[in-house]
């Protein structure tokens, strides 16, 4: 933006007597924040009419809110804070540096759009060089990432030497910055204050006092539901200040001088460690919800006449003709100015190229590592794992069960990589580890203790309890993954995994695709999964895999066995992607699929199959608990029909082995796919589709499916094995395909 000076009539000792009730901002800044009030409100004017002549696609406004935005600008440092905004506000981009061309590019859906490379709409802001992380729609659902963000901060300051780059995983490709004070600004409306997410971020910012500055825009309306339905009493305010190490602030985001005083004192409570800042400013919203919404329909003209009182721009003009800062020449010429860029900066954008096609299939996943690829393939080096600080160690050929060997992973990657933490719900061995060290207690270390011993040997602040918020954990983890940390976190059990669905569905798996490489956050999820528990009953016995390889950018391993869990959990967390880590419960400490442990490096290859043993007359496609039911009943069929069996264990569900299925069946001609999950709609029916389609002509029987039925599982033993695929029901479906 260019830069008219202050009215050279008005000395500027005569300014500075009046700093004081300017909050120390300089004539100059206030000069400044007009011209971004006002050119935030212009570029909103100028989208509004490109919508109408159908040349952008979507508008949805900043205005009421510029004084808010210009105030946080100014008071926080680009390029040094953190930034999760929402689309109101564009005054505080441009005030931390994105230009009205940008932002335009964005409205076009450029190629050369900074935010998405036209993938995300207009007013969604993304501007890595300005730590302004890519954002989504779900109102809300940034809060968390925000929270995990100022975590980051927080243990790289405390830990510099985790920030160091490494070659060979993910960190080649995942550079570190961080300052010791920096804040995590988070923005949202009075209507998404009656999210869960916004709950749960207060209430983890405030137990960690972690410096994050949450800005409610309260504009008294969410489309057309007024603040009085959203927010028992009508006022967030009076709701949070129970929150223990916050700062509150409730001012009038009118007036861009209150803004950044607030702002200035909500900072300075941040960075000096003391906790989170609350700042609700009282907003208006003049244009409407967006183009889609004629606000008159639900709120009578004396209320929007109100409203328009308060206008910030025209009020902040005014501000500056009383006191004497600027002229009306001086007004004048910014706004000239500002008419002349926007109107330079929409020709441009106009004639900007659009992406082509073939680009959508760009990062999905990280263009840098490939997880299938050979760089993933390590051979086991059977030795007992280095010893624990307890001098425990296992005789070095002794088979472990797949816990244990998660287990010794977990523990070989937080020792490699500082940058591995581990948060959940029981994960710590003892969060008041006063009584750990008093010899009180051993600790527990997850319900299925998984992660026993970890916080004892890596400390507290690299594996800790969170509180019960599903939520939370996921999206915690999103934040600080994009900062450059690897959180392997866990979901107790897949049953509950759902309060984090829309961080798992529109969060954590389209970081990189959304922002067109700009952002990414590769963390590890494991999840307990699955039934065969007696007695686990319908919510500890789920399945339900297919949901999430459904969703395009997650990886999505579930290992059947000891030796594959540990090769394929190192890749997990060594890897640049996300990776759902499906563990199943009932296999944790099998005695089927024991193995010594495999060293340090010991990796897997993603979208690798197993065959677990070759065969010729039917092939048969599983995974998870399956694979050792399977393989009874092919080792029966063999015995009682000599039918010989090929069973794959795919291991990995996103990728998957095409080609070693394909290869089967060309071999054998006659196929079962069997899972877990319920029957219809399940992870089969896309191979069974697939097949169909490329390998028809290589069938001499219809392909057939083996799974749970279409109920959940019952808790009565009886019941949950007439609902659970069984041995018998795979050898009747085998001995049926292979007499067709
Ligand atoms: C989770 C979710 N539910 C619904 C919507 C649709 N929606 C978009 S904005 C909005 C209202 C938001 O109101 P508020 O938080 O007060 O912000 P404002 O737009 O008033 O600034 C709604 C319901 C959404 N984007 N996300
Ligand atoms: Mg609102």
């Amino acid at each position: 933006m260019g830069t008219t000076k202050v009215n050279p009539k008005q000395g500027e000792r005569e300014l500075k007597k009046k700093a004081a009730s300017y909050q120390g901002l300089t004539s100059q800044q206030l000069v400044d924040a007009y011209r971004i009030m006002f050119a935030s409100r212009r570029i909103d004017d100028r989208e509004i009419l490109l919508k109408r002549q159908q040349k952008i696609f979507f508008q949805i406004s900043g205005a009421g809110h510029e004084a808010v935005g210009v105030g946080a600008a100014l008071a926080l440092k680009s390029h040094y804070d953190w930034f999760y905004p929402y689309y109101r506000d564009r005054a505080l981009c441009l005030g931390l540096g994105a230009t009205a061309y940008e932002m335009l590019l964005q409205g076009v859906g450029a190629a050369d759009d900074p935010s998405s490379g036209g993938r995300q709409m207009p007013s969604h802001w993304s501007f890595a060089r300005l730590n302004i992380v890519t954002q989504s729609s779900p109102t809300g659902s940034q809060i968390l990432q925000a929270v995990g963000c100022a975590e980051a901060g927080r243990y790289f300051a405390r830990r510099p030497s985790a920030a160091a780059k490494a070659d060979g995983d993910y960190r080649q490709f995942k550079d570190v910055e961080f300052h010791g004070d920096e804040v995590t600004y988070v923005s949202l409306g009075d209507g998404t204050t009656s999210e869960g997410e916004f709950w749960e971020a207060l209430n983890a910012a405030s137990g960690r006092r972690l410096p994050v500055i949450f800005c409610v825009q309260d504009n008294e309306y969410a489309i057309s539901v007024p603040v009085e339905v959203q927010t028992a009493g009508g006022n967030i305010s009076r709701l949070v200040t129970g929150f223990p190490n916050f700062h509150f602030e409730e001012i009038d985001g009118t007036d861009p001088v209150v803004a950044y005083a607030a702002f200035r004192r909500a900072a300075e409570h941040c960075r000096s460690g003391n906790g989170p800042a609350f700042v609700h400013a009282h907003v208006i919203r003049p244009y409407s919800h967006s183009l889609s919404d004629d606000e008159r329909l639900y709120r009578p003209e004396t209320e929007r006449q109100r409203d328009a009182a308060r206008d910030p721009v025209p009020r902040m003009q005014m501000f500056l003709l009383r006191e004497g800062i600027l002229d009306e020449k001086g007004i004048n010429q910014i706004e000239t100015e500002v008419e002349a860029e926007i109107q330079s900066a929409a020709d441009r954008a106009l004639e900007a190229a659009p992406p082509q096609p073939e680009s959508i299939y760009n990062f999905v996943y990280s263009p840098d590592l490939d997880p299938a690829s050979s760089a993933f393939e390590t051979p086991p080096a059977f030795a007992a794992p280095e010893a624990a600080p307890d001098g425990k160690r296992p005789a070095a050929s002794a088979p472990k069960t797949m816990a244990d060997l998660i287990n010794a992973t977990l523990r070989d990657e937080m020792r490699r990589d500082e940058r591995v933490l581990i948060f959940g719900e029981d994960v710590a061995d003892c969060s008041r580890e006063e009584y750990v060290k008093q010899k009180l207690v051993k600790g527990k270390g997850g319900v299925f203790k998984l992660t026993a011993g970890l916080q004892n040997e890596f400390g507290a602040d690299r594996v800790f309890n969170t509180p019960l918020a599903e939520a939370a954990i996921v999206g915690r983890a999103t934040g600080m993954a994009t900062r450059g940390l690897k959180p392997v976190v866990e979901i107790q059990f897949f049953d509950y995994i759902w309060p984090a669905m829309m961080q798992l569905r529109d969060e954590l798996p389209l970081m990189r695709w959304r922002s067109n490489n700009a952002f990414s956050s590769p963390i590890v999820l494991r999840v307990a999964i699955g039934g065969y528990l007696t007695g686990g009953a319908i919510y500890h016995s789920q399945c339900g895999e297919s949901i999430f390889t459904h969703i395009p950018g997650l990886r999505v391993v579930f290992p059947s066995n000891a030796l594959d869990a540990a090769g394929l959990l190192r890749t997990a967390i060594r890897c640049d992607d996300p990776v759902l880590f499906l563990e199943h419960k009932r296999l944790y400490r099998e005695t089927f699929g024991r193995a010594p442990y495999p060293g340090p490096n010991y990796m897997v290859p993603f979208g690798k199959a197993k065959i677990v043993q070759p065969g010729t007359d039917v092939t048969v496609i599983t995974y998870g608990a399956v694979v050792p039911r399977a393989l009874q009943a092919a080792q029966k069929i063999e015995r009682e029909h000599r039918v010989s069996v090929e069973l794959i264990d795919l291991r990995c569900l996103n990728p998957f082995d095409w080609g070693a299925i394909a290869a089967s069946v060309k071999k054998t001609n006659r196929v079962l796919i069997a899972y877990e999950d319920s029957l219809s709609w399940g992870y089969g029916a896309e191979i069974a589709a697939r097949i169909a389609d490329q390998l028809f002509h290589h069938l001499d029987a219809p392909v057939k499916r083996v799974a749970a039925t279409d109920t959940f599982v019952a808790y009565q033993p009886i019941l949950e094995n007439a609902i659970l695929p069984q041995a018998a029901d795979l050898f009747r479906a085998m001995k049926e395909l292979a007499e067709f």
